[in-house]
C-alpha cells in the first residue's frame, strides 16, 4: 500500500515534467532509448523503450549495457511526443536487485480495463533462478502509474518479453533466452498457463533474440532479431498459430551500416498503415550500448510478405512548417557536396547540422504541412564562414524556388529571416541548395 502510494506521488511529478519530442529519426531527442515496444492504445501511439544511461563507477558495468528505468513516450500524430516519464524503476520493485542496471527490452498489452507492463530483469533473491527473470506492473491507464507485481513470473527465465493476444481472446507470452520461447497466459496475464515450448524452427545458428508477435490476414508473423552474420538483422517466421511451427520467411531490416550490434523491433498498424520500430545508436557512433529508437514506414506485399525497411533518418509524420524543420533528418541529399554531423561533438543531444560544401549541393525533407494561413517569412538557423547564399525550393532539386537567403560572413550561428511571397497550403517536400561555392551550414528552417 506505501508502495502504491508513493508511485501514485513520484507519477504526478512525472507527469509535469512531460516534454515533447519530435517525429525524426531518432524519435527521442533528450536521451538514449533502445528497443521500442510500440502499442496502438485508443487513438494514440504509445512506445515502451529501454532507456539506455552510461554506466559509471559504482553504477552498472562499464562498456555494457546500462539500464535503470523504463519512460513511455505517446503520440496521436507520430509527429509529437509526449515523454509521460519514469513508469518503473529498478530500486522501487520489491523483488529486482536494485543495483543491477538491467531493466532490458519490455513490453505492454492492455486486457479488460488494465494495462500490463512486462519487464526482464535480474531478482536480487536467487530462489527467483540464475539470470534474468520477467515481472509485471500493471496499470489502469497505458501511462500508469504501475503498480509492480510482488513476484516475478513463475518458470520464465529470459529476457526481451512480448505479448500477444490472439483473436479467441487467449494470451500468449514470448521471451528469449539463448533460444526463443512461447507460453500461453492464464487470463490473470500474470501466470503461465502451459510449459513454455522452444519455438526451434527458426534458422538454427546465431543468436536469436526480441521475439515479437503480430497476426494480419490470418498470418501470424514472428519477427526476431538474429545473428546471421556478425550483427544482428531483423528476421520474420510466418506460420498458421501463435506458436508455430514457424517457417523462416525473410529479413525485414539489414544489418546497420555502421556496425550497432543490436536492433529491436515492433510493428504496429496505425491509421491503416504499417510502421516499424527499431533502434540505432544515432547520438553514440562510438558506443552501441546507448542507443536510439526509430520508427518508419513498412509495406506488405501481395503474398503477405514483408517487404525490407531501408531505415531512414527522416522518419515518418509530417512536420508543420511553422515548426522547426530539422532538413538534416534528410529525405534524399545530392550525391557530392552535402553533409550532416554533429552541431556539438560534446553534448550530441543538440542535435545535427546540414552541410552544403559545394555549388548547387542539396539535402531534401519530405512531407512539410503549410497551412492555410499565409505564409509571410521563413527562418533559417544558419553559419557561413565566408558569407553564403542559399536557396530554398519545393518540390525536388529543380523545383520552384520560395526563397534565397543570404547568411552573412562570420561563421557564428544566426537566425536569419526573410520576407517571401507565399507558399500555397498543402504537404510538399522541401529542398535546401546551396548557390555559388561557398559553404554554409544549416541547422534549421521555419515558416511563419
Ligand atoms: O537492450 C538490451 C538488449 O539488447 C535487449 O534486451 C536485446 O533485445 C538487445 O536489444
Amino acid at each position: 500500500m506505501k508502495y502504491r502510494k508513493l508511485s501514485f506521488v513520484f507519477f504526478g511529478l512525472i507527469v509535469l515534467l512531460a516534454i515533447n519530442t519530435f517525429a525524426q529519426n531518432p524519435l527521442i531527442r533528450n536521451m538514449y532509448s533502445a528497443d521500442p515496444s510500440a502499442r496502438v492504445f485508443g487513438d494514440r501511439v504509445y512506445v515502451y523503450p529501454s532507456h539506455d544511461i552510461l554506466a559509471t563507477e559504482g553504477h552498472g558495468r562499464i562498456g555494457w549495457f546500462c539500464m535503470e528505468d523504463y519512460h513511455v513516450f505517446s503520440s496521436a500524430n507520430l509527429t509529437d511526443w509526449t515523454d509521460h516519464g519514469v513508469i518503473i524503476t529498478q530500486n522501487k520493485v520489491p523483488w529486482v536487485k536494485p543495483d543491477s542496471y538491467s531493466m532490458w527490452a519490455p513490453d505492454c498489452i492492455y486486457r479488460s480495463g488494465k494495462y500490463y507492463f512486462y519487464f526482464p530483469t535480474t531478482p536480487k533473491d536467487s530462489t527467483y533462478g540464475r539470470g534474468f527473470t520477467i515481472g509485471v506492473a500493471v496499470a489502469d491507464k497505458p501511462e500508469g502509474p504501475y503498480v509492480a507485481e510482488p513476484t516475478p513470473i513463475k518458470n520464465v527465465h529470459g529476457i526481451d518479453p512480448n505479448v500477444f493476444i490472439d483473436k479467441d481472446g487467449q494470451a500468449y507470452l514470448f521471451w528469449a533466452g539463448g533460444n526463443i520461447y512461447g507460453a500461453k497466459l492464464k487470463d490473470n496475464m500474470l501466470e503461465l498457463a502451459t510449459e513454455p515450448k522452444i519455438l526451434g524452427e527458426l534458422p538454427g545458428k546465431g543468436l536469436k533474440e526480441g521475439p515479437y508477435l503480430f497476426e494480419r490476414n490470418g498470418i501470424y508473423y514472428l519477427t526476431y532479431p538474429h545473428v546471421e552474420n556478425k550483427i544482428e538483422r531483423l528476421e520474420y517466421a510466418t506460420g498458421d498459430n501463435p506458436l508455430g511451427p514457424f517457417k523462416f520467411t525473410g529479413v525485414i531490416m539489414d544489418e546497420s551500416p555502421t556496425g550497432c550490434w543490436t536492433n529491436h523491433q515492433s510493428i504496429i498498424r496505425f491509421k491503416n498503415q504499417w510502421y516499424l520500430f527499431y533502434h540505432h545508436n544515432d547520438y553514440s557512433p562510438g558506443f552501441d550500448k546507448a542507443r536510439s529508437i526509430r520508427a518508419d514506414s513498412l509495406f506488405f506485399n501481395a503474398d503477405g510478405t514483408i517487404r525490407k525497411v531501408i531505415p531512414t533518418l527522416r522518419g515518418t509524420g509530417v512536420t508543420e512548417s511553422s515548426q522547426q524543420i530539422q532538413i538534416d533528418r534528410y529525405s534524399a541529399i545530392s550525391k557530392e557536396g552535402a553533409s550532416i554531423d554533429f552541431l556539438d561533438t560534446f553534448n550530441r543531444f543538440l542535435g545535427w547540422k546540414a552541410i552544403l560544401a559545394k555549388r548547387d549541393a542539396w539535402i531534401q525533407y519530405n512531407a512539410v504541412e503549410f497551412g492555410k494561413k499565409a505564409t509571410k517569412s521563413v527562418s533559417v538557423r544558419a553559419a557561413s564562414a565566408t558569407g553564403a547564399t542559399i536557396v530554398i525550393r519545393t518540390k525536388d532539386a529543380s523545383g520552384p524556388v520560395i526563397a534565397e537567403v543570404n547568411i552573412p560572413k562570420g561563421g557564428d550561428w544566426r537566425v536569419i529571416k526573410k520576407t517571401i511571397a507565399g507558399v500555397p497550403a498543402g504537404i510538399k517536400n522541401l529542398v535546401v541548395q546551396l548557390k555559388g561555392d561557398s559553404e554554409a551550414e544549416v541547422d534549421w528552417i521555419l515558416f511563419e
